[in-house]
């Protein structure tokens, strides 16, 4: 009974503690440059935020008229009558994604193009008159099904610019319109777990103007769905700045906001953050200390890195030779997952309407070396041992790793800005691997070194480092 209401009073200690954790922080020109540090340090993720760090790896499956047409970005002009995919098969889609690993995955339910790959009653430009299923299909409907079948978690992509509505430039209008289109996939395909937003807009000097109601677009979404996040043009998730598939070395989560975005917040009582990204996030510091000093706020703004299994983003048959290899996508999980971000791997399906061999064979092969890699941790049933900054692991006995997996407890913020990784050789210690941020996830690679005493030194961090796990692992063949 005692126990109980421990346990009881524990959780209610727990639940304040969240509470007063946030993932937005204003900064008051009284603050000195130490409190801006300590703030920084405790801004955490918002619960969607973490759910979704937490899955590490994504996927894109970028389908549409561009599959038929072999285009990147189509004119909006495009005759209907060429798509029929007629083997599509959505839960293959899906199954061979969750076979290589990944936990969500995110659909072009409307590129730039402007072709619905649902049934919108809002634009004739849409599936319903294509030959598909004679004019009755819904992809988005056949894709929802799929990953709420196989229990994967489910994304779309709708594009804000669009070539195909005669509404884009009359901004009014077209948001009047984009809120329709928002509303009929949030609401007729159940639950969705993230809406991806992209920048890209090629309209250039003379073309449309179109400003986008984006505070009305997230509010809608935080009411119908309000477990997804917001990716890119939106406030939950960044693009890590580079379509390359390389995050970048130091990558901090908690990053400056601005006056402009401090005003939108503010607007919303700070309720809840619902800016529209500004900036430049492709620079390479973006939440140095020094950056920090000049900002008005502190958020959580965690990076997603997206980048195509082929050189393009839409399927094209002359690529199949082109596909990634299975070491390739290693590379790729590296320099996204390791680098305290989230790979957001593109898989395009074919004419067909299936993700084709080549790239199937590339992911089977990924997922047997990220097995053979990551099954066994080597510090497993290591003793471990604090003091300072320092972590000692002593481990079960000699083993010879090439591999570091560093992670933080961001739910109490992202706090490391230097360390070093050392191994003790005949009772000296051996530095084999250093860096400066870890974040959600650092992993380093070095030759194979064998050992059975290692050590963590964090050399710099905002406020006590907390140090989730450390793992050891030897690269499969
Ligand atoms: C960009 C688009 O222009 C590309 O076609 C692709 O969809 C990429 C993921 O986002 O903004």
């Amino acid at each position: 009974m005692i126990r109980k209401k421990w346990s009881f009073l524990v959780g209610l200690v727990l639940a304040a503690l969240q509470a007063l954790s946030q993932n937005y922080v204003p900064i008051l020109p009284a603050d000195s440059p130490a409190d801006i540090i300590t703030k920084a340090a405790r801004v955490v993720p918002s619960p969607r935020q973490l759910r979704w760090q937490e899955l590490e790896l994504t996927a894109f499956f970028h389908f549409g008229i561009n599959t038929f047409t072999d285009r990147e970005w189509g004119d909006g002009k495009e005759d209907l009558s060429l798509f029929n995919p007629a083997h599509l098969d959505a839960r293959q889609w899906v199954r061979v994604a969750k076979e290589a690993g990944i936990r969500q995955v995110i659909l072009t339910a409307k590129h730039h193009d402007g072709f619905c790959l649902w049934p919108s009653k809002y634009t004739d430009h849409t599936i319903a008159h294509t030959p598909y299923k004679n004019g009755h299909g819904d992809i988005v409907r056949e894709f929802a099904d799929a990953c709420h079948e196989y229990g994967m978690g489910m994304g779309l992509y709708l594009s804000p610019w669009d070539r195909n509505s005669p509404a884009y430039g009359d901004s009014a209008k077209y948001n009047a319109l984009f809120l329709n289109w928002l509303t009929e996939l949030l609401t007729q395909y159940g639950r969705v777990d993230e809406v991806w937003f992209d920048g890209a807009n090629g309209e250039g000097p003379n073309g449309k103007k179109q400003v986008y109601a984006f505070e009305s677009w997230y509010h809608l979404i935080r009411r119908l769905q309000p477990q997804a996040v917001i990716a890119i043009m939106g406030p939950d998730v960044r693009w890590v700045g580079t379509e390359s598939g390389q995050g970048r070395l130091t990558e901090w989560s908690v990053l400056p906001v601005n006056a402009r975005q401090e005003e939108s917040i503010a607007a919303n009582s700070q309720k809840d953050q619902t800016f529209a990204p500004l900036g430049d996030l492709m620079n390479e510091d973006l939440g140095s200390r020094e950056r920090l000093m000049k900002a008005s706020g502190l958020i959580w703004y965690p990076a997603e890195t997206d980048v195509s299994i082929r050189p393009g983003w839409f399927y094209h048959a002359k690529e199949d030779s082109l596909v990634r290899s299975p070491k390739g996508l290693m590379d790729l999980y590296f320099t996204s997952v390791g680098r305290n971000s989230v790979l957001l791997l593109n898989i395009p399906p074919d004419r067909e309407g299936l993700i084709s061999d080549a790239d199937v064979r590339s992911l089977g092969g990924w997922r047997r070396l990220m097995d053979g890699t990551f099954g066994v941790d080597l510090a497993a049933g290591a003793i471990r041992r604090e003091s300072g900054m320092t972590i000692e692991l002593r481990l079960s006995g000699e083993k010879t790793f090439d591999v570091l997996s560093l992670q933080e407890d961001i739910g109490v913020g992202q706090r490391v800005e230097q360390f070093v990784f050392e191994v003790e050789n005949h009772g000296e210690w051996v530095q084999v691997a250093s860096g400066t941020t870890i974040g959600y996830k650092r992993l380093l690679r070095f030759p194979p070194v064998t050992a059975g005493r290692v050590r963590l030194r964090i050399l710099s961090s905002r406020l006590n480092p907390g140090i989730r796990r450390i793992g050891l692992y030897k690269l499969g063949e």
